[in-house]
């Protein structure tokens, strides 16, 4: 039998050997002289791949056969990063494939090493979903993702003379051994047209009717995602737009066929790629195209799939399937399944509307207003004009709900309307929330705020109830076990688990506390993050040519670059700790008495991309950049400040930098950060955290204790009357703030003007993010750190820094086991889908 199989690839080495071979020979027409590491890690990947398939094959069977309900995560967003490291440890068969690549002539680091990021996501909402499927898959339940391949992933950042440039991304340059293209699932998708009626002939009634003008089919990409010590395999399913093979005769027959032709090719545009904007909506054309594309094929494969075994038993449904909207973006979604089941399958209003909302749940996953969806009302008539007058439908019923229950209110009906006046579009957060269920926000004090603010209408019409809370999380198999083999080593150790069974029982950190007092534990501890620490320097070396010591204090801040994040108050602490050090140095202190008495040696390290368009963003990028220059070049201060810039900022790159830092910067301005996911990413990583008290860091604070945690800064609930001081008494900047900008507009980080907006959007246009609020907070909050971590980082037994810090860090990856997204998925499954996990 030379079928692949997962047990023999794990058990056996041969078996692996041999079926690499096989690839590599007739499957990439190579001979095994020259295979090189990029064949060897599309050889390795088939082969791993192959005994994948099975399980996948089989869980699909076993789901289907078992009829449970399944859940539909819907997200235009998938950022997965690499398959074949996570593979290999979800499969357990790392050790094996790592000695038979050995035996073959390969590292297996170097083999791992040539794949692209599927880097198909922006940030935290796309690598949230990410996390999501492999939840799924590893605790048992049936769940699809739905989203777009496109061909180009979020843009690559390269930093020319301080500037980000972007280039494409075009991932897909090999052929990818993770997808399954399912050439055979082609779903055509309509776009602009007209409605017209018609007698149905069975009821004898009228109906509306929509024929579209453009057809473009949506061709099924597969990814299998392997659940860790399980073989349930789940699905992601990703659709590419290709040309109908329908030609557009009028134009053919007028002689255009170059024409006709042109056209058709344009239909690949629709997937061709992601837009690069985090928190901001840009409301083009293109995008209303996406998503439509991809929420009208997701459906219909559903509905296809539904009916293979329930036939036209509607009412059945909502006990059938689940679909969770990962922001706003398949809003459409709500319309094209009450469409489906009204215009095609001649289901009643009524009937249809309930089955819709029973089916559907939104998650939010922000409260800034220039990200939330609003698509002119002309633009969605012309592009969809039979979903128009479904929501003007949609909208017309729940207004006349509304009016029965608050008649006197009259401002409520055009608050509360789907449809905005002025200028005429269409409120997608609105249409997401009056066709679910349940709508969530992404951390407690997150989903409180859209309670009060955003959607406080809403509660009024629905009542609270409609409203929940579901803590984001991050998946420990690949943001620890991944990241960090050598502390899921020592974990696993300590907790006598060599099969690492904690990592689907994230709560079982908590016996780590057991070994708080043993200094041999905490040396050990240190020694893992000294190691990381080395090879984050490493990384830095070969990105950046700056040399860090490992033993300084790694100060991080690496996520998407935006005002509300506030990577620039970061910077201008740093310049001031810079501005300060040269102050002492002028006065003859010396660097070592600058150690002694003031502060301690670090290595303040960035990274992240700005949307290509954010002017201010990249201006903070420029800024960073040239504080470097400055800074790195001064030889009279030793190690005791560097400043690097880490270029392109994605999911690799963080497996190195979150388990390498001492503290990570989490920062944004009170009750904008949703939630934040890298802050659970350096916390697990045993790295502290110094941060604001927004979104999940409140819940990270109760989880590991205030006294592990440096929060600072202004509250949430006093950021709007401190914006309103600003704009009556302009804003107060900090002696300390003024020092920092006196040297910038000195020109001490080069030309001036480059900064100019950075600076007076501060001083003189009322500092929206509060940055001159929260300053001095700021450094006071950077003395606790040093205090805390002493003059010592590396593997020595310095006892003041394992008391201190090194305990700090134990404790609290002792208590991180909420944010596994394992209890995300579970408390998803049992308030808002109603579903279980499937037995195996
Ligand atoms: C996304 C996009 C994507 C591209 C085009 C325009 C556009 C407009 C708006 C949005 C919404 C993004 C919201 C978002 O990413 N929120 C983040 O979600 C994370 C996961 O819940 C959370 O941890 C972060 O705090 C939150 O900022």
């Amino acid at each position: 039998n030379h079928e692949p199989n997962i047990h023999d690839i794990v058990e056996n080495p041969q078996k692996f050997e041999e079926l690499f071979v096989r690839h590599v020979e007739t499957g990439l027409g190579r001979s095994m002289y020259n295979c090189d590491n990029l064949a060897a890690y599309q050889a390795a990947s088939k082969t791993i791949r192959d005994a994948l398939v099975l399980d996948w094959a089989n869980t699909q069977q076993r789901q289907t056969i078992q009829d449970g309900k399944r859940v539909y995560y819907l997200s235009l967003e998938f950022l997965m990063g690499r398959a074949m490291d996570n593979a290999l440890i979800n499969l357990k068969c790392e050790t094996n494939t790592r000695n038979s690549l050995r035996d073959l002539g390969f590292n297996l680091e170097d083999v791992l090493d040539q794949e692209p990021d599927a880097a198909l996501g922006n940030g935290g909402l796309g690598r949230l979903a990410a996390c999501f499927v492999d939840s799924l898959s590893s605790k048992n339940y049936s769940g699809w993702g739905y989203g777009l391949s496109y061909q180009y992933g979020i843009f690559k950042q390269k930093i020319v003379d301080s500037y980000q440039i972007e280039t494409p991304d075009y991932w897909l340059k090999y052929s990818n051994p993770w997808i399954v293209e399912r050439h055979e699932i082609q779903i055509p998708v309509d776009f602009y047209g007209y409605v017209y009626e018609e007698i149905d002939p069975n009821t004898g009634k009228t109906k509306k009717n929509w024929s579209g003008g453009e057809r473009v089919l949506a061709v099924a990409a597969d990814f299998p995602i392997p659940g860790f010590n399980t073989n349930n395999t789940n699905n992601l399913r990703l659709w590419n737009a290709k040309p109908t093979n329908e030609f557009d005769f009028t134009k053919f027959n007028a002689g255009d066929y170059q024409q006709s032709v042109a056209s058709q090719q344009r239909a690949e545009s629709i997937t061709s790629v992601l837009y690069p904007n985090d928190n901001f909506e840009e409301g083009k054309e293109l995008r209303l195209k996406q998503q439509y594309f991809w929420v009208a094929a997701s459906i219909h494969d559903i509905i296809r799939r539904f009916k293979k075994t329930h036939k036209a038993a509607w009412h059945k449904l909502p006990d059938q399937i689940a679909i969770q909207l990962n922001d706003t973006h398949p809003t459409l979604a709500i319309v094209e399944l009450q469409r489906v089941l009204i215009d095609l399958e001649g289901v009643e209003w009524d009937d249809a509307w309930d089955i819709v909302v029973k089916v559907c749940a939104y998650t939010n996953h922000t409260v800034m207003l220039e990200a939330l969806e609003k698509w002119p009302v002309d633009l969605v008539g012309r592009l969809l004009p039979r979903h128009l007058e479904i929501i003007y439908d949609i909208n017309y019923f729940f207004l006349q709900k509304v009016q029965k229950l608050y008649p006197e209110d009259r401002d409520l009906l055009r608050r509360v309307s789907i449809i905005e006046e002025d200028p005429k579009s269409v409120r997608m957060a609105y249409l997401a929330i009056i066709g679910s269920h349940k709508v969530n926000g992404v951390a407690e004090l997150h989903s409180e705020l859209i309670k009060t603010t955003i959607f406080k209408d809403f509660v009024k019409v629905f009542g609270k109830d409609k409203f929940t809370n579901v803590t984001n999380g991050i998946t420990p198999r690949r943001w620890l076990r991944q990241a960090n083999p050598a502390l899921s080593a020592l974990i696993a150790k300590k907790l006598e688990d060599p099969n690492y069974n904690y990592l689907t029982n994230l709560g079982r950190l908590k016996e780590l506390e057991k070994f708080i007092d043993d200094k041999e534990f905490l040396k050990e501890w240190d020694a893992v993050k000294f190691e990381n620490k080395k090879r984050l320097a490493a990384l830095i070396k070969s990105e950046t040519n700056v040399d860090v010591d490992p033993t300084v204090l790694f100060d991080i801040q690496v996520k998407r670059i935006h005002e509300y994040k506030r990577q620039q108050m970061n910077i201008f602490a740093v310049i001031y700790r810079y501005l300060h050090i040269k102050e002492l140095q002028r006065q003859g202190v010396s660097i070592e008495e600058i150690k002694e008495k003031y502060y301690i040696s670090k290595a303040s390290i960035f990274g992240g991309k700005a949307a290509p368009g954010y002017y201010m963003a990249k201006t903070i990028i420029h800024l960073i950049c040239k504080v470097g220059e400055v800074i790195n070049n001064d030889d009279t201060i030793d190690n005791l400040l560097k400043v690097v810039f880490i270029p392109d900022y994605n999911v690799s790159k963080a497996e190195i930098i979150c388990p390498g830092s001492d503290l990570s910067n989490h920062i944004s301005t009170a009750g904008t950060e949703a939630s934040g996911t890298s802050n659970m990413k350096f916390a697990l990583n045993g790295g502290l955290i110094i941060g604001t008290v927004d979104g999940a860091n409140v819940e990270i604070a109760r989880e590991i204790g205030e006294e592990n945690i440096f929060l600072f800064g202004n509250l949430a609930e006093n950021v709007e009357e401190l914006r309103h001081k600003h704009f009556v008494e302009g804003v107060h900047v900090p002696k300390t703030l003024q020092k920092v900008f006196a040297a910038i507009e000195e020109g001490q980080f080069g030309n001036p003007d480059d900064f100019k907006a950075l600076v007076d959007g501060i001083r003189d246009h009322g500092d929206y993010y509060l940055v001159s609020d929260d300053f001095d907070l700021f450094l006071d909050a950077h003395k606790k750190v040093e205090k805390t971590f002493g003059h010592h980082g590396g593997d020595s037994d310095d006892p003041a820094h394992l008391q201190r810090w090194v305990r700090k860090s134990v404790w609290s990856v002792a208590n991180m086991g909420f944010f596994s997204s394992d209890r995300c998925i579970d408390e998803y499954a049992e308030d808002i889908w109603n579903v279980e996990p499937s037995n195996i």
